[in-house]
């Protein structure tokens, strides 16, 4: 990767990030932690990877993305707005009673938004269902779901990918977030679902393991998912819960919290 496509990546992953703390801040509620955390995936896959287009978000040839951890939607609805689907000014209206943009993503009413998610586990069975008729109508367009580690506890993760790779879905390719944490404390502790490796590919996926916030290695795992044709791709990609804000980094209170206005103003200044 060139160093003008690199740092143009990060401007846009800092940019993403900015947007998820104006939501957050704004709606004095919402999922800092596991926003920031995905950044730079959705960074790189809207702005490099995606076939998508703004002024036609339900344009039948595009690319999908169902995220899964429905409750990282302010990552989702930054990375919509840094593309043009709405005004990055709508950010600041996140959770508000009459606005569009609800805590958990909702396929109806935002543009953009390829899937209503938000209840954990059922995300990515959507997906499965998207790439199943892509493949049976031999449609072009790739599916990707992002699921997060905790929400792999979730019993219907593994029924989806026994599904994934029973029907062969190759243009589906699923992004586990491994930030370490979920709501209540380390994955690990809580009810551990380790490894992912193994199990992923006993489930019959072509597994491919990365640092999250790596833009080559991003890069290059997506240009590997699309480059296998006989199975679905899983990304396990290790970030780090809060990036990008160093009070946040880690720290399983910043799963479900709003900053006041120091934190917010100390944030915004970090990501600039
Ligand atoms: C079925 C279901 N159970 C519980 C919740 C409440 N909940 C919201 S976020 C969360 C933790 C998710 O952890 P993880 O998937 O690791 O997300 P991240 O750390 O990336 O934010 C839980 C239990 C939910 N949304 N859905």
């Amino acid at each position: 990767m060139d160093k003008e496509t690199l740092s143009t990546l990060e401007g846009t992953a800092k940019r993403i990030r900015r947007g998820i703390i104006e939501g957050v801040y704004h709606a004095k509620s919402g999922h800092p932690g596991g926003s920031l955390s995905i950044a730079d995936i959705l960074a790189y896959l809207y702005t490099k990877e995606m076939h998508i287009n703004p002024q036609n978000p339900k344009d039948d040839t595009r690319d999908r993305l169902v995220l899964s951890k429905g409750h990282t939607a302010p990552a989702l609805y930054a990375t919509l707005a840094e593309c043009g689907f709405f005004s990055p000014e709508e950010l600041k209206t996140l959770r508000k009673i009459d606005g569009r943009l609800q805590g958990h993503p909702d396929m109806k009413n935002i543009p953009g938004v390829d899937m209503t998610t938000g209840s954990l586990g059922l995300g990515i069975s959507a997906a499965c269902g998207m790439a199943l008729v892509g493949k049976t109508e031999q449609k072009d367009y790739r599916v990707y779901a992002v699921v997060g580690d905790g929400e792999s506890e979730e019993g219907q993760v593994w029924e989806a990918s026994m599904f994934a790779s029973h029907y062969k879905l190759s243009n589906l390719c699923v992004i586990l977030d491994w930030n370490g944490l979920q709501i209540d404390g380390p994955v690990e502790k809580v009810m551990n679902p380790t490894p992912h490796d193994k199990k992923l590919e006993a489930f019959g996926f072509n597994v491919i393991s990365i640092d999250g916030h790596d833009f080559e290695q991003i890069e290059a795992a997506f240009t590997a998912a699309k480059a296998c044709t006989d199975r679905p791709t899983a990304i396990i990609a290790k970030t780090v819960k809060g990036k990008g804000v160093s009070f946040m980094e880690n720290q399983v209170g910043w799963h479900g919290k709003a900053p006041n206005e120091e934190e917010y103003l100390l944030a915004l200044k970090e990501l600039q």
